[in-house]
């Protein structure tokens, strides 16, 4: 008994160390979005590696232990034990359901769809077309449009909001944690503050036709000044 009650003590100390893990610890991370989307998913890891092991363990143990038993009889009740795996996996899915909630329900995760924040006049706001078989982009206010990239500063929120010419798209950078399916005729909102300089590759993660596979395009974080003097280039080219 006592070595299940160490397993289970284990268990609830992993569960509880999840719950106090700092979910946006941003460094070594490109966006806040991918910030807490890696940050739940290594929670989530460290409790099932456990789990895993407890129960794999127990099913190498009990297979080993029984091997040449001719006669086998089936469990005989044991409250105690019941009790204990009951309050463990209720724990478990307690932890797991409140770790989850925490990261799906962040601005940067999930922003309610279609819903425009005009009133959020510190983020940079995008407009992004899917077509066949290119991506183009439109900053709000600025009279800037381009196509295949998208630049953005660094350090700020970026609010995109995600839509197709023609039919089913999805605007998705992996190494931003940023992923949303373009839907003609709607706008599905992406808010996420990118934490890195880089260029990170943009894909079209719905296969929309012969092109799909090249359906490419490049999201540039550079620093606010160099955002800014892009920026003032883009204009002046697209006045002359
Ligand atoms: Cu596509």
């Amino acid at each position: 008994m006592s070595s299940k009650r160490t397993a289970f003590a284990t268990l609830l100390g992993v569960a509880a160390l999840a719950l106090f893990a700092d979910p946006v610890l941003a460094q070594g991370y490109d966006s806040t979005t991918e910030a807490l989307i890696q940050s739940l998913n290594t929670q989530l890891l460290y409790m099932a590696i456990p789990i895993t092991v407890l129960v794999e363990g127990i099913l190498i143990y009990t297979v080993w232990k029984y091997r040449n038993n001719d006669d086998p009889k089936p469990t005989k009740e044991n409250r105690r034990l019941e009790i204990s795996w009951t309050i463990a996996t209720a724990l478990v899915l307690l932890v797991v359901g409140y770790a989850s909630y925490g990261v799906m329900a962040n601005e940067y995760v999930s922003q309610a769809s279609g819903e425009i924040e005009p009133a959020d006049s510190n983020a940079v706001t995008v407009d992004v077309y899917g077509q066949k078989y290119l991506w183009e982009f439109n900053y709000t206010g600025q009279n800037v449009t381009t196509t295949g990239t998208l630049v953005l500063p660094k350090g700020q929120d970026v609010i995109l909001r995600i839509t197709s010419r023609d039919w089913l798209h999805s605007f998705h950078v992996p190494e931003l944690g940023l992923k949303q399916d373009a839907l003609p005729g709607q706008y599905e909102t992406i808010k996420t503050k990118p934490t890195e300089t880089g260029t990170y590759q943009l894909y079209c993660a719905e296969y929309c036709g012969v092109g799909h596979s090249k359906m490419l395009g490049e999201v540039r974080v550079v620093s606010q000044q160099e955002y800014q003097n892009w920026l003032d280039e883009q204009q002046g080219n697209s006045s002359s």
